[in-house]
């Protein structure tokens, strides 16, 4: 089972504009349209259509309950969040044109957890998971979710024995780096956050790699770095037309730790994560993308041992 935890889920607005945005002008709205929001729910979109067993977990406001439900429905995504009353969940707003590559992205901060909400989060992740299990933490913590209840939950999945996937930023993703979980994904400037010496930046993730089994180093389109087994790979993706690269990484995440569960080799899970990754630029909404578009640009992705 591969369970995904979205502690600040999100319902993403999708905004599509008549024309490019400008300042001090009436921005008219041509469509509106919504999609799941959040790096985690993403992630178990891509395990739904890619059949792998799954689960959502996280904290959802019961005050838009009903439509966040009816969007994780709609995408197949089977869930068990944590419901905290009195609160939304957040609106996160993509602003989409016809004439710009690349999104505008507007998040709100989210929900506001209690100690008691964490509480019954983290009894039921400990009912749930089990040694064999893989699970991701991804994207932004929760209004009062500390850096302390973070290292809690950690620790929970540790002594469970699962494998754990951050795919976390800031402080956050230097926990878990601290804590060596076993796989995380920086973005560039991510890795220059964490890589405060400025070392060589193959050197560093091969130093990283002696504790965290798994780094993905995202570079947008120009594909990423993994190390593994003190193996590093260059992954150059197929080239497509990107119309929107919102939740690209959260494809690639998903498709990764998928590939994992189904025990295929490193190269055959890095072509099908850039390949899921690829197909999903080229769809309006956060989190589409084909499966079948995929399986055949994943033999054009470049993968060499360097
Ligand atoms: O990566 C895309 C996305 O998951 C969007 O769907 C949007 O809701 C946002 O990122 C949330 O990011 P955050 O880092 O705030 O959790």
């Amino acid at each position: 089972m591969i369970y995904t935890i979205t502690l600040n889920p999100a319902i993403d607005r999708l905004l599509y504009l008549e024309e490019k945005m400008e300042s001090r002008k009436s921005n008219r709205i041509r469509e509106v349209t919504y999609d799941i929001g959040g790096k985690g729910t993403h992630g178990s979109y891509v395990m739904s259509q890619l059949d792998v067993h799954h689960l959502a977990l996280g904290f959802m406001g019961d005050m838009n309950g009903e439509k966040f439900k009816k969007i994780l429905k709609a995408k197949h995504i089977n869930d068990d969040f944590t419901v905290v009353r009195g609160q939304a969940t957040r609106e996160c707003y993509i602003i989409i044109d016809r004439h710009t590559t690349g999104t505008t992205m507007l998040t709100e901060k989210g929900l506001t957890v209690n100690e008691n909400d964490k509480h019954v989060f983290i009894e039921n992740l400990k009912v749930k998971v089990k040694q064999d299990d893989i699970v991701l933490i991804a994207g932004s913590l929760p209004i009062n979710f500390t850096m302390d209840d973070l290292r809690k939950l950690i620790e929970v999945l540790k002594e469970a024995g699962c494998f754990i996937a951050c795919d976390l930023s800031g402080e956050a993703l230097k926990l878990a780096v601290e804590m060596a979980v076993d796989f995380i994904k920086p973005n560039e400037f991510e890795l220059n956050e964490l890589n405060s010496t400025n070392e060589n930046t193959i050197d560093y993730l091969k130093s990283l790699n002696n504790k965290i089994h798994y780094i993905v180093a995202s570079l947008g389109e120009k594909g990423s770095y993994c190390v593994h087994d003190k193996k590093v790979y260059r992954v150059l993706p197929p080239k497509v037309k990107e119309v929107n690269d919102t939740g690209a990484g959260d494809c690639f995440v998903g498709a990764f730790l998928s590939g994992l569960y189904k025990n295929l080799s490193i190269q055959e899970t890095l072509k099908l994560a850039s390949a899921c990754a690829a197909s999903k630029v080229m769809h309006h909404d956060s989190s589409t993308f084909s499966l079948e578009d995929a399986l055949r640009m994943k033999e054009q992705v470049k993968i060499t041992e360097i």
